[in-house]
């Protein structure tokens, strides 16, 4: 403790930039103040001081760089009218507390569902107020404030949906057992589980906070493409915890909002001082950290310490010490302030200066402890939301103050465990019954039954007749299907057409783009995100056709304005360029990709990105995407571990199709030509713009060129639903096999099979395996099906039936690790052999690369004459032939596998 009061002082002192200036500066202070002495006289003298001293307490202005003094922003005298009825206020909010504890406490009595009590009792204030005043719900020509509700709080927002009538009592009873008969809610806000009440998932820490940004940002960006035309504009309030402040995601783009003077974003951190193991920063102060941070990035910041009873106190003291005590004390002190009882807050923290204990001479141990934090206060709340909301230029955060686990008393009241808090005695019952006045009876209370007042209670009709003024109730995810016109695959003739001329699957892509950006019904709804690999891709002709997004166009002549391709900024820009954070572009993805449901605009993400810096790097992001129902494609460019050669280790993918793979709503696709990209994208925008299917899809493009062949008949079907036989093999060979090649390995099979053919005698069939885990899908389905009705005749899957009648071995050939093949193993006649590139990529020529990772032309030959052999179709003495004949060096090292 003594070093971190140090620490402070120090900061401080350290804001003046040497020490040679502080001392210049209290020299002329010196001087001006014997000046005035002789001048004034002592006693004006005294008063001028007290008066500046009293600015200095009230008045916030930076003391250490970025921070203000530890009081509220607002000072009492600038703070507005309550405008609500605090009494009924209170009432409502006590039975909202009282149920959203029962639910938790509840389902943890006859399971082991878990839930939290303490985060939400920590912040029923901050939502309450806005649900009473704040929050705008939907309405005509108003898509609604867009709410990212903390995820630990859920239970508070299931108990105010009860007593608002939108769930009964068998909901909450079912609190955390969806699979109850019946169903239940949603541990955490899920758009998937719960379709129609939760609008954004927030609960894997930091992903809350930064779509929040980006959400705010896009709102901007359908505004200013004359995409929406609201009569005012939402604004995006996100709610989260202090301890979720250390991720990364959270603070990591807010810049961004400074930047592009987002004021409708309002984000309120509930500073309850602690996490889920102990305090958030015991040594320091969460809430001068993040201002600090928060005011450098430019926000306006708001800060909400104190509670009203502190206002009187905070005057009272002339001498300057209360601040001095508040600012020394660390979190870790106003923790213990909570747990222990008014005379050890009297003692240790106003007594450390026996002036201040004056202060509280008038209040009881009790009162003391009663001294409430600003985040409990309706009206020092209000003022900041007040504040915030009615802020220009700036995008501001609330920083509020408050105690984990508010209410819980002994059972759970500021203490380190009070976040894993989940059951309570019937002695710990009584006492928050008592502490909140809930009309619950002795005889049932053991039973934890939910209250909820009568319909015509003074407590419903508020709620209700304020949310009705607010225009209905948050959250609510509100969907009404707009249907797009989209593309049919005949748009794309071009691809379909082929073209002797090479070309990568990503050019393709771009032609692609081009075309679609061509279709009067599409072109408006697309969205092209980049974060800052446009060139990589051969994708800057983009940025003068449809210009990069920016609210302050283009400031500057760009220094390429003569090429045909200028770096082209615009207020009406169409491509999101996102600089260099994956994290931020797919935070647009998703805010793109639900447009269709929060705003009631579809929106058509198409997001290129380095596949290796997709699910590896922002896994959880994808993931969330499948919950929130979001829809688009995503782009992995430069796939495949050989294809991309040079940038070597970190840079080459294998496994992101085996990442996407994992996602239930994601549809991962390996096309390996272009009229396959182009069948695959128009039958992806007709699901999900026509069909409304909450789907994505995941399209893995590289960078290799080839000739692009012209589609065969008969192959759509096919293409979508995974496999397709693309080229047979030839006629008259006695010995059969197969390969199924993707994405730009399949140059690989393609080749093998004319080497086989004409030198091993074997006819082997080239397949397109387009995606191997919707196969995988289908396969599992229909197991499943076969498992629970054995008694039925068992269905074949689509493997099982497209491969019925084909004799010989299987093999497959891919740019990715073996796993993503092997997913349809187990359907394969005879099982598959997989050649693939499991290991780190190394920088070198793709010829090496293959042969090194074995799935060049020569080892894919190898391995179906060895997948042969092992099936005794061929004599193994010619796979060894073919060996020494490919000049394939049998000791070639490995790559490292363990
Ligand atoms: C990415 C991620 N990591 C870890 C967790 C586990 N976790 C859940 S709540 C919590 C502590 C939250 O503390 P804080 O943000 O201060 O919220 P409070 O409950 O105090 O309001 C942690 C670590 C998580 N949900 N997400
Ligand atoms: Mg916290």
């Amino acid at each position: 403790m003594k070093s971190s009061k140090k620490d402070i002082y120090e900061t401080r002192s350290a804001s003046t930039s040497t020490a040679t200036n502080g001392d210049k500066m209290s020299e002329s202070l010196q001087a001006m103040f014997e000046l005035s002495l002789q001048n004034q006289g002592p006693e004006r003298t005294a008063q001028l001081l007290e008066k500046l001293a009293t600015q200095l307490r009230t008045e916030p202005r930076p003391t250490s760089g970025q921070t203000t003094p530890y009081i509220n922003t607002i000072p009492a005298e600038q703070q507005p009218v309550y405008p609500g009825d605090r009494d009924i206020e209170r009432r409502i909010k006590s039975i909202i507390r009282w149920n959203a504890m029962a639910m938790v406490v509840k389902a943890n009595s006859n399971t082991n569902v878990g839930g939290h009590i303490a985060s939400f009792a920590s912040s029923a204030t901050l939502y309450e107020v806005a649900q009473n005043h704040f929050f705008r719900g939907r309405s005509e020509n108003f898509p609604g404030d867009q709410i990212y509700f903390q995820g630990h709080a859920a239970p508070g927002m299931y108990a105010r949906a009860y007593l608002e009538g939108r769930l009964n009592e068998a909901d909450l009873q079912n609190f955390r057992q969806e699979l109850a008969p019946g169903g239940g809610l949603s541990s955490y806000p899920h758009p998937y589980l719960m379709p129609e009440f939760w609008q954004f998932p927030t609960v894997s820490m930091g992903l809350g906070p930064i779509m929040s940004l980006y959400q705010a940002r896009f709102n901007r960006y359908l505004q200013a493409r004359g995409l929406v035309n609201w009569k005012s504009e939402p604004k995006v309030w996100a709610f989260l915890g202090d301890g979720e402040s250390d991720e990364p995601e959270s603070l990591g783009a807010i810049t961004l909002a400074a930047r592009e003077n987002l004021d409708n974003i309002v984000w309120v951190v509930n500073c309850n001082l602690q996490r889920l193991d102990g305090p958030v920063r015991g040594n320091g102060k969460i809430i001068q950290e993040l201002e600090g941070l928060f005011r450098g990035a430019g926000w306006n910041v708001i800060k909400v310490i104190w509670g009203t009873e502190w206002d009187e106190i905070i005057k009272r003291d002339k001498s300057g010490l209360l601040l001095k005590r508040m600012e020394e004390c660390v979190d870790g002190d106003y923790q213990k302030y909570i747990v222990e009882p008014g005379s050890y807050t009297r003692k240790h923290f106003f007594g450390k200066y026996p002036q201040l204990l004056e202060l509280v001479n008038h209040l009881s141990d009790e009162q003391i402890s009663k001294l409430l934090r600003g985040g409990h206060d309706v009206r020092k709340m209000y003022a900041a939301y007040k504040a915030a909301t009615e802020h220009k230029g700036q995008p501001t955060v609330v920083l509020a103050k408050t105690v984990k686990g508010y209410g819980l008393g002994e059972a759970g009241e500021g203490k380190n465990i009070s976040h894993q808090q989940k059951k309570m005695n019937e002695k710990e019952l009584r006492e928050f019954r008592k502490r909140f006045n809930i009309p619950i009876s002795d005889d049932v209370i053991a039973d934890m039954p939910f209250f909820r007042p009568a319909p015509d209670s003074v407590e419903t009709k508020y709620l209700l007749e304020k949310r009705k003024a607010l225009g209905g109730f948050v959250p609510a995810r509100i969907v009404k299907p707009v249907t797009l016109d989209v593309p049919k695959l005949d748009h794309f003739a071009e691809m379909v057409r082929g073209s002797a001329r090479e070309a990568s699957t990503t050019m393709v892509f771009g032609r692609m783009l081009s075309l679609m950006l061509q279709h009067k019904g599409l072109n408006k709804h697309l969205v092209p995100i980049i974060p800052d690999e446009a060139r990589t891709f051969g994708l800057d002709t983009l940025f003068r056709e449809i210009g990069i997004y920016s609210p302050k166009g283009q400031l500057y002549e760009p220094v390429d304005s003569k090429t045909l391709a200028y770096y082209h900024e615009a207020k009406d820009g169409q491509i999101l360029e996102e600089g260099i954070s994956e994290t931020g572009a797919m935070s647009s993805f998703i805010a793109a990709g639900t447009s269709y449901a929060s705003h009631g605009v579809p929106m058509v993400p198409f997001y290129i990105y380095y596949s290796m810096f997709g699910p590896q790097r922002v896994g959880d992001l994808f993931w969330l995407a499948g919950d929130i129902r979001a829809k688009g494609f995503l782009l992995g460019a430069t796939s495949g571990r050989t294809s991309l050669n040079g940038e070597g280790l970190q840079h080459q993918d294998g496994h992101s199709l085996l990442h996407a793979s994992t996602i239930p709503t994601c549809l991962p696709y390996d096309p390996a030509f272009g009229y396959e990209l182009a069948a695959i994208v128009a039958d992806g925008l007709r699901r999900m713009y026509v069909e409304q299917e909450d789907i994505f899809y995941y399209l893995a493009v590289y960078n290799e060129n080839y000739p692009q062949p012209p589609m065969p008949a008969d192959c759509e079907e096919g293409i979508l639903k995974g496999l397709y036989k693309f080229k047979p093999g030839v006629e008259g060979k006695k010995i059969k096999a197969h390969i199924f090649g993707s994405g730009s390995i399949m140059q690989s099979a393609l080749k093998a099979q004319e080497i086989l053919a004409e030198k091993y005698g074997v006819s082997a069939d080239v397949w397109s395996a387009t995606s191997y885990k919707l196969l995988r899908t289908d396969a599992i389905r229909t197991q499943r099906w076969n498992m629970l009705h054995p008694t039925l005749p068992a269905k074949k899957n689509y493997v099982e039936t497209l491969l019925a009648k084909e004799q010989g071995a299987f093999v497959a050939v891919s740019d990715n690790i073996r796993t993503v093949p092997d997913q349809i193993a187990s359907w394969v006649p005879g099982g598959l052999f997989t050649l693939g590139t499991d290991g780190f990529g190394r920088s070198d020529t793709r010829g090496r690369l293959r042969r090194f990772f074995g799935v060049d032309v020569e080892s894919t030959v190898i391995g179906t004459l060895y997948a042969l052999a092992e099936k005794k179709l061929i004599d193994r003495k010619v796979v060894a032939q073919a060996i020494k004949d490919l000049g394939v060096d049998p000791e070639l090292v490995q790559p490292q596998l363990v």
